[in-house]
């Protein structure tokens, strides 16, 4: 551990200015490029808060009081080479890596051409993929993480080059529309306010940075404020950097962040500390919030004029001029004609951007998903030649949990790229004793992922830890470089602290960055209930807050042939993929099959029917087709009914036209699922039924379902809350009877 403290309130006069004189490494030209870049990023915010008011701009959040540290970072760091996660105060930063002003007027406007997001995202949510500036949202923090596995990418693909390639022969799978690059000593960057820095998800990052000596650097930019929240409310005992001290394998920078010289040795010192290999480093900059939160606050209203004035004489714009003229760098008529050029600059920037054409409303639906490969397409069939393959042989049938063990080892033998973690999902962490044959290795609380670390190693399969916003955050990083992780929340109960990761930025990143990003990850999921035993916490289903996401792709199979084929779907597409796999049904004698092979693969989107009927269509999957088809085969021979029973397969997309068809044959319709019953997932196919098949319809829709209550423990209540083959029994009557 390095530590280096310089006094936020040293002056910035270096007296006795020569004309080779370096000033930590930067020289006089660098030193007016440098107030160039802190100077138009102020003025840019001048203009914005100009044309908010003016109602040319809808929205406005300043950089103001963030430009020295903002520059010193970007002159520090390589744009391009180096990766970033900016926050939305990193104007200067941008401008220093290479953003034009007017690209920023350009998001401000909501234009077309906004390079960021194509008129998607508020302005100064940057994103430049040519210069590796990744997508930026809104929630403070969520980009923490992504760093870590953005971190965590450069590192694999330098000790596996070869997984970096696109593999010959034509199109394959998702690696085609990805161009993946790597440095060996690249840096991932992240900033965050002092207020982010109470997120759990910076603490896990932290931690996981920590763990594999990653070459992140972390930058905290203290405004001493988050909105009207002081630090010393924020941050125990008021000094962020006092708290994270105690992390190992970090080097830490406490700087005065309106100071351009102090910031950029400083983040020198962070750079070369994380380009050596030796972990990462945390830059704590102390700065100041001349301008309010945003245009929308007023921060008169809970700090005095005593303490703004304060930090004004602070005023890093201000400063760094002063002390240009202090060196003798620029005289005042030069900063007067460098000032001038700017302003001229800039005013052709906003009239060109005021002009920019906005985006075409038929756009809207653009790149909610990957415009390149759909994995409802036919591209994704490989079943009919799959069987041909497996015929003759009859191989043993194996359980659902048996097929998907193997396809992930088939996978990863075919695909480099493709690396496994979450909770307990190697077989043992440490390495040694599965080396000297101690251990048979574990593979996850299920035995999903039994025997991968041992074929594959630790790089590729290895544990997290216990924190689920870790793994689909660094999923997320991970996967905008390129790799395909493939990654597991172990029991759905527990998928929540990653909500924000995947409603916020898994599926969106595509959406907002106009295409510019993308991470098309596979979360794993053990779900569902049916245990005799599991509880509340260990039962849970829910898909329907999934499937409500646009950009998620939802999959949730009922049998080891689907949950093959299906996987495979999800690991080679382009997409982000939530992958449901039901416990109850890893090792059912129900829906057990031969491995068919490792190209067999079922396209999103394509139900199937279990049992064909011509009376009336039932609607389900997961563990309910089983139960569905047992009071399907029941009423058949007690009634002559004859149910068509639909098993969906893939919830998002699904097969409409299959449930039209058969609704269309059968006028009944019944929507079964284990979830509890409103708002759930039937509601979504019983309105879509009402909407555009009213009169075909003999009865009305009816839906089965969960009480709407918790999965209780004892299994007599179980039985009574869950949905059962006898509560199908009734209603497929009721409803033949209608
Ligand atoms: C997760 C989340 N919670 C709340 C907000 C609303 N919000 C936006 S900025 C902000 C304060 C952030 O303060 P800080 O991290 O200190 O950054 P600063 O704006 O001071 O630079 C809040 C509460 C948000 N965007 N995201
Ligand atoms: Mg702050």
């Amino acid at each position: 551990m390095a530590t280096t403290k310089t006094d936020p309130k040293l002056p910035l006069a270096i007296n006795g200015a020569k004309k080779n004189k370096s000033y930590e490494g930067l020289t006089r030209d660098q030193l007016i490029q440098a107030y160039r870049l802190m100077y138009t990023s102020r003025r840019i915010d001048d203009r914005e808060i100009l044309l908010k008011r003016q109602q040319k701009i809808f929205f406005q959040m300043s950089g103001a009081g963030h430009e020295a540290i903002g520059v010193a970072a970007g002159l520090a760091l390589r744009p391009g080479y180096d990766w970033f996660y900016p926050y939305y105060r990193d104007r200067a930063l941008c401008l220093t890596l290479g953003a034009k002003p007017y690209e920023m007027f350009l998001q401000a406007v909501g234009a077309a051409d906004d390079p960021s997001s194509g008129g998607r995202q508020m302005p100064s949510h940057w994103g430049y993929p040519k210069l590796n500036i990744v997508t930026q949202s809104s929630p403070t923090g969520s980009q923490i993480l992504q760093a870590v596995g953005c971190a965590e990418a450069g590192r694999y693909f330098s000790r596996h080059p070869l997984s970096a390639e696109v593999p010959g022969g034509g199109f394959t799978d998702y690696r085609h529309f990805k161009n993946v690059s790597f440095q060996g000593d690249e840096v991932s960057y992240v900033s965050l306010g002092d207020g982010t820095s109470s997120e759990g998800e910076f603490w896990e990052a932290m931690n996981a940075a920590a763990l594999g000596k990653l070459p992140v650097i972390f930058c905290v930019e203290d405004n001493g404020y988050a909105i009207s929240v002081p630090v010393e409310v924020q941050t125990a005992g008021g000094s962020i950097s006092r708290l994270v001290s105690g992390f190992p394998n970090f080097h830490f920078e406490e700087v005065d962040g309106t100071d351009p010289l102090a910031s950029y040795a400083a983040f020198r010192r962070a750079a070369r500390y994380c380009r050596e290999g030796h972990g990462p480093a945390f830059v704590h900059a102390h700065v100041i919030r001349p301008y309010s939160h945003s245009l929308s606050d007023d921060e008169r209203l809970y700090r005095p004029d005593s303490e703004r004035e304060r930090d004004a004489q602070r005023d890093p714009v201000t400063r760094t001029q002063m002390f240009l003229l202090r060196e003798g760098v620029l005289d005042e008529k030069g900063i007067n004609q460098l000032e001038k050029e700017v302003e001229a600059e800039l005013q052709i920037a906003v009239d060109l951007a005021l002009e920019a054409l906005p985006p075409a409303p038929e756009s809207v639906m653009n790149f909610v998903y990957s415009p390149d490969l759909d994995p409802a397409s036919s591209t994704f069939d490989t079943q009919a030649a799959a069987e041909v393959q497996v015929e003759g042989k009859k191989p043993a049938a194996k359980t659902m949990a048996d097929l998907i063990n193997t396809t992930l080892r088939d996978e990863m033998r075919r695909d480099e790229r493709i690396v496994i973690f979450g909770e307990d999902v190697a077989d043992c962490s440490r390495e040694e004793y599965l080396k000297q044959k101690l251990v048979k290795g574990k593979g996850g609380v299920f035995k999903l992922t039994f025997g991968l670390q041992n074929e594959f190693g630790t790089d590729r399969v290895f544990n997290s830890p216990l924190a689920e916003a870790a793994i689909v955050g660094r999923a997320t990083g991970m996967a905008t470089r390129g790799l395909k992780p493939v990654v597991e929340i172990q029991f759905f109960d527990y998928i929540w602290p990653a909500m924000m990761q995947i409603r916020d930025e898994l599926s969106v990143i595509r959406w907002r960055s106009n295409n510019g990003y993308s991470c098309p990850v596979v979360i794993r999921v053990a779900i569902g209930g049916y245990l005799t035993g599991g509880a509340i916490y260990h039962s849970q289903c829910g898909e329907s807050a999934f499937t409500h996401i646009p950009g998620l792709r939802v999959v949730f199979p009922s049998n080891a042939l689907d949950a093959a084929g299906l996987l495979r779907t999800a690991i080679r597409c382009d997409d982000p993929v939530l992958f449901l796999e039901h416990k109850r049904l890893y090792r059912e004698t129900f829906g057990r099959a031969a491995y068919p092979g490792p190209d067999y693969m079922i396209p999103f989107g394509k139900a199937k029917i279990v049992h064909p009927g011509t009376d009336l269509t039932v609607i389900t999957y997961g563990a309910v087709v089983p139960r569905a088809l047992q009071a399907a085969q029941k009423i058949e021979r007690e009634q002559g009914v004859k149910v068509e029973l639909i098993d969906l397969r893939c919830l998002n997309p699904f097969d409409w036209e299959t449930i039209a068809a058969s609704v269309a044959k059968t006028n009944r319709a019944l929507v079964a699922y284990e979830d509890t019953l409103s708002w759930g997932y039937g509601a979504e196919i019983a309105a879509r039924l009402a909407d555009q098949l009213f009169d075909q319809l003999d009865a009305p829709v009816r839906r089965v379902a969960a009480k709407d209550t918790f999965v209780a423990y004892q299994p007599i209540l179980e039985d009574a809350i869950l949905p059962q083959p006898n509560d199908l029994y009734l209603a497929m009557k009721e409803l033949a009877e209608y």
